[in-house]
């Protein structure tokens, strides 16, 4: 058995969430912030049979899109003034970060 945490963005999440059960996989989703946006995103955590590993990863790759984020960012100019410059810059978030672990027990008790 492997332990699939799967961090995705929000709006990818209801739809990934109803394509994985709709296939007999279950989930459960945290609320998280990403430490590098400090902006909501969704982690998903799935035990699944090795068997179902590779339909949860392909759905997983199908659902979630790549999406480009406005980072607002500041620097202090570089004369007297004492003022910032301020300025943005874009990053790419998602389609999904995955991270697959073995299990080593699984217990409902
Ligand atoms: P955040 O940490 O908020 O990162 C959002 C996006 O910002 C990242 O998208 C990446 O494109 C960019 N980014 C992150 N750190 C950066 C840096 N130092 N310089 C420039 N750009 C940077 P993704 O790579 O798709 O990551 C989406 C979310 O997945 C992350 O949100 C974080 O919550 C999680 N994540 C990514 N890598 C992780 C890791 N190694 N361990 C734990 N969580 C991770």
């Amino acid at each position: 058995m492997k332990l699939i945490i799967a961090i995705v963005q929000d709006d990818d999440a209801n739809p990934l969430i109803n394509a994985l059960m709709s296939k007999g996989i279950g989930i459960t989703k945290l609320a998280t912030t990403g430490g590098f946006l400090r902006a909501g995103n969704t982690t998903l955590i799935s035990g699944v049979e090795d068997d179902k590993l590779d339909l949860a990863l392909s759905t997983i790759e199908e659902t979630c899109r790549s999406r480009q984020q406005i980072v607002p960012s500041s620097t202090p100019m570089n004369d007297s003034s004492g003022g910032y410059m301020n300025y943005s810059f874009p990053v790419t978030v998602g389609g999904a970060t995955i991270f697959v672990l073995d299990v080593a027990q699984f217990l409902k008790v």
